[in-house]
């Protein structure tokens, strides 16, 4: 729809950006921090590890003073459970809660809101070794974990995320390095799994209400709008089948508690139902979120399946579809460029995804991720110019105007990421920050923090509520 006149963004707008703890905090064994899954496991050849990142746990202070010179609204960041409890339950590490504290009161010196992810792929090692999510102990030990989150920071923070991505550590848990490839039947497991994770979140949810009645609490999948290849009711058919089983299945179950019966009737036809014991269901739907988070990279494109062995379920990446047999094929979208990392810039999906988003929950919308990861140069004179980033973002947020202006009650954007960081696979030269982090991919150099073009840029965005993207 065409608008004469585009709605502002609210007074209150949550601009900022994101990070998730294993990606940018390194320090991984410092201060009695247990290994998560991702310190234990292995990351793809050619690539660094997790154990330094972007140094963030040790120059927070700086980084925060950057955010606060770029005028951050909010911080997206998340715990990390083995800070907290280095075996994932038991006994508290005291410098875990203190580190997490003087983050939050930095912040908050800087009247930047805290926006804190409970769970960002990192579960504790000793949980991982007994079963991970696949044993519902692991279901007690995340509502322990929850509840001394609430009462060690719920008097600072007001916005909960659960569970980051949940929907990409079922669909790629191979991409993002957390699943066991020596499963048999491998998708049973994980659709196990995402019904533990389920239980868990709703959990935490409830949870949230009675410990802080005052804040407000929300899932963060990875949610983008599917396109069918053509008018071809087939390939209709199956752009909606994917979204009911990469979209719909995890916000129908976090809004409103049931498994959508599309996605229900895919797990049957594969044979990966999850076991569902007695009250699970009630557990479920007696959880309410406050609002949705999500991650917008890309959209993503099929057609009708041949239900031939070509349609082979893809394990390669977040936002590159291939296709599952019988279900539906992915398709390259000719109206769309690519990043350098070969992910679809799809701006108008933005809006598209809010939208669709806005009609079916009718619930606030935070975005927690966008951006465009990058090979950045450092030139003479600690300059990078990455304009492409900033086209990138500027266009996404016309988009979110736009929708805006269409009814939606969009509360906060924040981008990925606020700083340079590991991505989840592609290493250290995949760079998506606003802030350069000066060093390689296993030189870790001095790791200097230079201020992007597109520092600048978005700093000009947020002084101006949005108006001047320029
Ligand atoms: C999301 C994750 C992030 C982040 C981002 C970019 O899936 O929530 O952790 O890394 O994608 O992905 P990548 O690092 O693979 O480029």
């Amino acid at each position: 729809m065409y608008h004469k006149k585009l709605k502002p963004f609210p007074k209150d707008f949550l601009w900022g950006a994101s990070t998730s703890a294993y990606q940018v905090e390194g320090a991984y064994n410092e201060d009695g921090k247990g290994m998560s899954v991702i310190d234990m496991g292995k990351h793809p050849e050619g690539t660094t590890d997790f154990k330094v990142a972007s140094d963030h746990y040790h120059h927070y202070k700086e980084d925060i003073a950057l955010f606060a010179e770029m005028g951050f609204k909010a911080y997206r960041f998340s715990i990390a459970w083995t800070r907290i409890f280095p075996e994932g339950t038991g006994e508290v590490n005291p410098k875990g809660i203190a580190f997490y504290n003087d983050l939050i009161n930095e912040l908050i010196s800087h009247n930047i809101e805290p926006i804190v992810t409970m769970y960002h792929f990192d579960l504790p090692y000793a949980l991982q070794q007994k079963g991970g999510w696949s044993n519902r102990e692991t279901i007690d030990a995340f509502e322990n974990y929850a509840r001394t989150l609430f009462l060690n920071f719920g008097d600072r923070v007001k916005y909960w995320l659960t569970i980051n991505e949940q929907n990409m550590m079922i669909l790629h848990g191979a991409a993002i390095g957390i699943v066991d490839k020596n499963v048999k039947n491998i998708e049973k497991e994980l659709y196990q799994q995402n019904h533990n994770m389920f239980l868990a979140q709703a959990k935490a949810m409830k949870l949230c209400h009675e410990l802080c009645p005052n804040a407000k609490i929300g899932p963060a999948p990875n949610i983008s709008a599917i396109y069918p290849a053509s008018s071809k009711p087939e390939d209709v058919l199956a752009a909606a089948n994917l979204s009911s089983i990469r979209n719909w299945l995890y916000l129908d179950m976090a809004v409103f508690g049931r498994y959508n019966s599309k996605a229900w009737s895919y797990l049957e036809e594969k044979g990966y139902t999850p076991e569902i014991k007695d009250g699970d269901m009630e557990i479920l739907k007696g959880a309410n979120p406050d609002f949705i988070a999500f991650n917008y990279y890309s959209t993503s494109t099929v057609a009708e399946s041949k239900n031939d062995e070509w349609d082979k379920t893809s394990i390669g990446d977040q936002q590159i579809v291939i296709g599952e047999q019988g279900v539906y094929r992915g398709v390259k979208n000719p109206y769309l460029e690519k990043t350098q990392f070969g992910w679809e810039i799809d701006p108008v999906g933005f809006r598209n995804t809010l939208c669709e988003m806005n009609e079916r929950y009718n619930l606030p919308l935070l975005v927690t991720e966008n951006g465009l990861g990058a090979f950045d140069k450092l030139e003479e004179g600690d300059v990078v110019n990455d304009d492409y980033r900033i086209d990138f973002l500027r266009k996404h947020i016309e988009q979110a105007q736009l929708a805006i202006t269409d009814g939606v009650k969009l509360i906060g954007y924040c981008p990925w990421s606020a700083i340079d960081l590991v991505s989840t696979h592609q290493g250290f030269a995949k760079r998506y920050g606003f802030i350069y982090v000066n060093r390689d991919e296993f030189d870790l150099k001095d790791l200097r923090r230079i201020r992007k073009k597109s520092f600048y840029w978005y700093k000009k965005v947020i002084s101006t509520n949005g108006e001047d993207l320029k």
